[in-house]
């Protein structure tokens, strides 16, 4: 039986992702770990700041995980702002949490994003392997971050699995300052005043995912024969690629009064245009079977019914 260190637990993946690993692999195997807690969070936890290579070290020898899940980290927009800051957390945090899986040999699990792309890169069908020349802070954490976890497999053996998320759209916890945000922003307005405002422009496509599929993905990378795991790092993976009008077409569907605003951030703005409309997952399905189950009209079904209900 597994046995998992979370690290950024309380945000909007890790939320999710605790509650569904206790699931699979039982509640005293699953331990969540963050800066803070939430009241009422139950299960085992411990306050780790991830900068702190001995407090991940600790937490993890003291629970005798087998696998690392490192979530901690600054999002887009957050790491556009204080840069510095979001370096020393975003490649400090993952130097240390990858020392410790090196040290106690246990298996890893980070997540790139869609960020690590940049301009130069191709938008559409965006290829496994292309150019990679982000612009922003989080993108070159990103792309360091793939090349960290090949080196660390390489040189030491470490298992490191991971894959290139698109935004994230999902109902139990906000995200954390990305520029995808709206997306999930959008449903929650939606359900509340029939009407939102959009900070990123009319016919700006990205990636976006439900977070069932994202989930979905780490326990069947995690699960999968690493003799087969070519891009063990680094996997595109896809499920929708949408502008802020198509999730508005998708809301309409359910509350036909919904009205779409635009009133763009230039930052949030800049950012969204230089990554990808779509990536190709054509590895991740070959290597691994990734598939995703949730297309927009099914995700706004579902985000909107458990958005009336919460
Ligand atoms: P989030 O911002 O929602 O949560 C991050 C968590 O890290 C927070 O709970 C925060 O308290 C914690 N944290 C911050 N500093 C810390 C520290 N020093 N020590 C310990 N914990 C600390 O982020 P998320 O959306 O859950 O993202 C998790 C990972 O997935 C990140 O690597 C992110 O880049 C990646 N990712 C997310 C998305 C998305 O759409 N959510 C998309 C692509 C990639
Ligand atoms: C962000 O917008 O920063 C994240 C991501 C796509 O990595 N949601």
């Amino acid at each position: 039986m597994r046995k998992i260190l979370v690290t950024g637990a309380m945000g909007q993946i890790g939320s999710e992702l605790v509650s569904q690993l206790r699931e699979y692999y039982g509640t005293s195997n699953v331990i969540g770990s963050d800066l803070w807690k939430k009241d009422g969070e139950e299960g085992p936890f411990e306050i780790v700041d991830v900068t702190d290579e001995k407090a991940i070290h600790d937490a993890a020898k003291k629970h005798k995980v087998d696998t690392i899940m490192h979530l901690a980290a600054l999002l887009s927009a957050k790491a556009e702002a204080v840069p510095k800051i979001a370096w020393d957390l975003n490649m400090g945090g993952l130097i240390n949490a990858l020392e410790a899986a090196r040290d106690l040999d246990l298996q890893f699990f980070t997540p790139s994003s869609i960020g690590a792309f940049g301009p130069t890169t191709p938008k559409k069908n965006t290829p496994q392997k292309t150019i990679m020349r982000p612009t922003t802070m989080y993108g070159v954490n990103k792309v360091a971050g793939e090349l960290l976890c090949d080196y660390y497999y390489y040189r030491y053996g470490v298992d490191t699995r991971g894959v290139r998320y698109p935004g994230l759209i999902s109902h139990v916890t906000p995200p954390g300052g990305g520029t995808t945000d709206y997306a999930v922003e959008i449903y929650y307005e939606a359900m509340k005043h029939k009407t939102y405002t959009s900070y990123i422009a009319q016919n700006t496509y990205m990636d976006m995912m439900y977070m069932p599929d994202a989930l979905n993905a780490i326990i069947q990378l995690m699960e999968a024969d690493p003799g087969k795991l070519v891009h063990r790092n680094a996997y595109n993976i896809s499920a929708i690629s949408a502008a802020p009008e198509d999730f508005a077409k998708a809301i309409r569907k359910h509350i036909p009064e919904f009205e779409l605003a635009y009133d763009v951030d230039p930052v949030r703005q800049q950012i969204a245009e230089s990554w990808p409309d779509n990536l190709d997952s054509s590895a991740a399905a070959e290597e691994w079977g990734f598939k995703a189950e949730y297309d927009i009209d099914k995700m706004t079904a579902d985000m909107l019914t458990k958005l009336q209900v919460k």
